[in-house]
């Protein structure tokens, strides 16, 4: 397949990693093994059938950002599959903060994941007796500096994102295929990001961030509702905007609102909170990081460092 490369090949380059050559401890079904050792059996349906669910997590300065939050999510999107918990919240939350510690870790990308477990073929979940979890806390490399600077540059998809009736956009399931689509379909535009729409055609969010707009003083974003996952950054967004004093509200969103916004941003465990400055070919407001943009940005830093559990 050939992808085209308008972005300079440097930016994919320093966005891939492979952490799974580095040593490092991961909690794997009941004990902290190597990462050597930690490995999954081709008859898990979590491989099979992408039947399970997960969360990526943050660690700053030794606090894991919203941990509550993330285990709560984690566990209606085990409930919503109808997938027993491995563990308790407390015994999660203790996991979570040792898989940190064992590996010396103070700021960390956290990947929390419950499988269906093994089980014979067949796609039906009670063939598999006992669900699998593991924990990866690992170095996380961001969005170049760059784009916090001056902004990203983004498209919107031809791949739709799926609908509720087929998938409600809250469970983050490990069925991310209909996002990889989109963020392949991203890379061909020479993208790092994608606007995704719903069957309607409004917007739900990207690939995997959510997305704000500002217009006239007001922030915006699509409600869940709309196919947008509820996520801990933007939720995190609108107890910032209530802090700043700038009014917020969900609604539906087309393309056109964002054509036309004054400024955009999206936000994800991941990309935290960056800058949009063009979608589809068009500037968004004066083509640079909106001043609101830079206010709930330098917030979340802030709130960051202050807020979450301590490992
Ligand atoms: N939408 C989708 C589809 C996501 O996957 C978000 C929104 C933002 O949610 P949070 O809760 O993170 O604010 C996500 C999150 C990765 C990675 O490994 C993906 C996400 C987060 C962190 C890392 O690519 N997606």
């Amino acid at each position: 397949m050939e992808l085209k490369q308008n972005i300079a090949h440097s930016d994919w380059t320093k966005l891939l990693r492979a952490p799974y050559v580095v040593r490092m401890k991961i909690y794997l079904d009941g004990k902290f093994v190597d990462s050597s050792e930690a490995k999954v059996s081709v008859f898990d349906h979590g491989l099979l059938y992408g039947d399970g669910v997960f969360e990526g997590i943050r660690l700053y300065g030794g606090n894991i950002f919203r941990l509550e939050e993330h285990l709560e999510r984690l566990e209606y999107s085990a409930k919503a599959i109808m997938l027993q918990m491995p563990h308790t919240r407390a015994e999660l939350r203790e996991l979570t903060c040792e898989t940190c510690r064992q590996n010396g870790l103070t700021d960390a990308y956290i990947r929390l994941v419950i499988t269906r477990g093994v089980g014979d073929l067949g796609l039906a979940p009670w063939l598999c007796p006992k669900p699998s979890i593991f924990i990866i806390a690992s170095k996380i490399s961001l969005y170049p500096q760059e784009h916090y600077d001056n902004g990203l540059a983004i498209v919107t998809v031809p791949t739709r994102r799926i609908g509720p009736a087929a998938l409600p956009a809250t469970i983050k399931s490990l069925n991310y295929l209909n996002n990889i689509l989109g963020k392949i379909e991203a890379k061909q535009f020479g993208a790092l990001e994608a606007i995704m729409l719903n069957e309607q055609g409004y917007v739900a969010e990207c690939t995997a961030d959510n997305v704000f707009i500002v217009h006239k003083g007001t922030i915006i974003t699509p409600s869940s509702s709309q196919g947008a996952l509820k996520g801990i950054t933007r939720d995190t967004v609108i107890d910032i905007a209530a802090e700043i004093g700038v009014p917020l509200r969900e609604s539906d969103m087309t393309r056109y609102d964002i054509w036309c916004a004054d400024e955009c941003f999206l936000t994800g465990s991941g990309a935290e909170v960056i800058p949009v400055v063009k979608l589809d070919g068009r500037v968004i407001g004066e083509g640079k990081p909106g001043s609101i943009t830079q206010r709930v940005l330098a917030a979340f830093r802030r709130r960051v460092l202050v807020e979450g559990t301590r490992i």
